[in-house]
């Protein structure tokens, strides 16, 4: 039975979907980034000491925090869809594989690790209160130049991520799509192609069970990729 330490609509959603989608047995145990007594309380710091969501514990291995903790997103999804390969989540192709991992990195490290924290949290590229709106405005300049890149990417006819099929990807690049709205972005307008492989995702019974899960499927910007 794993645990997964999550926050609703944070980048746990993603690993959250995949749990539902190889069946695994799990629990979800809440820890809201919106409050200190989430992600930093002590208790959950013992746990894990990055203080962060997502974690999953009920993992072979330990790598800081509790035994069997497996941290980042990224870790978790790669972790789930080899753990469960009868769930198709990675193509079974080296370069497939590969070409999973390259969106991972890059959504987890430069999308969301830089231009999200930037104008989520930009006391943590500067101490100077009087530059966080400067940080954030860069942030968002490069949001706008991330999300036209993956545009283009998408835009080419795919019908998912990594073509050859559904995979861990397009239930994280769900998260980015929402987070586009959250940030005032015209997601349907402005990047049709990612529109559209959003909605794509939201038809899937795991992805609709995650998302009814933490609350989510009642919102306007779920609402609005559903038929
Ligand atoms: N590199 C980590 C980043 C995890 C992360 O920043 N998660 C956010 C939610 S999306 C969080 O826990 N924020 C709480 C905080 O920063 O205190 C990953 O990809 O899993």
């Amino acid at each position: 039975m794993y645990r997964l330490y999550y926050s609703p609509g944070a980048c746990s959603l993603a690993p959250h979907i995949a749990l539902e989608e190889v069946g695994a047995r799990y629990q979800l145990e809440l820890r809201s980034t919106k409050n200190s007594e989430g992600t930093s309380s002590p208790a959950y710091l013992a746990i894990n000491p990055k203080g962060r969501v997502p974690a999953l514990l009920g993992v072979p291995g330990r790598s800081g925090g509790a035994a069997g903790l497996l941290t980042e997103a990224s870790a978790i999804l790669v972790y789930l869809a080899e753990a469960y390969p009868h769930a198709r989540l990675l193509p079974a192709d080296a370069a497939g594989k590969a070409r999973c991992i390259e969106w991972l990195n890059w959504l987890s490290e430069t999308v969301h690790g830089m231009s999200f924290a930037q104008v989520w949290r930009p006391q943590r590229f500067v101490s100077d209160q009087a530059l966080f709106p400067a940080v954030a405005a860069k942030g968002r300049e490069n949001l706008d130049e991330q999300y036209a890149y993956i545009e283009t990417v998408l835009a080419d006819g795919r019908p998912w991520a990594v073509p050859q099929g559904y995979s861990v990807v397009d239930a994280f690049l769900l998260v980015f799509w929402r987070w586009g709205s959250r940030v005032g972005f015209d997601m349907h307008g402005a990047y049709p192609a990612w529109t559209e492989i959003a909605a794509r995702t939201v038809e899937r019974p795991a992805v609709r069970r995650a998302l009814e899960q933490e609350g989510l499927d009642s919102e306007p910007e779920i609402g609005s990729l559903l038929p």
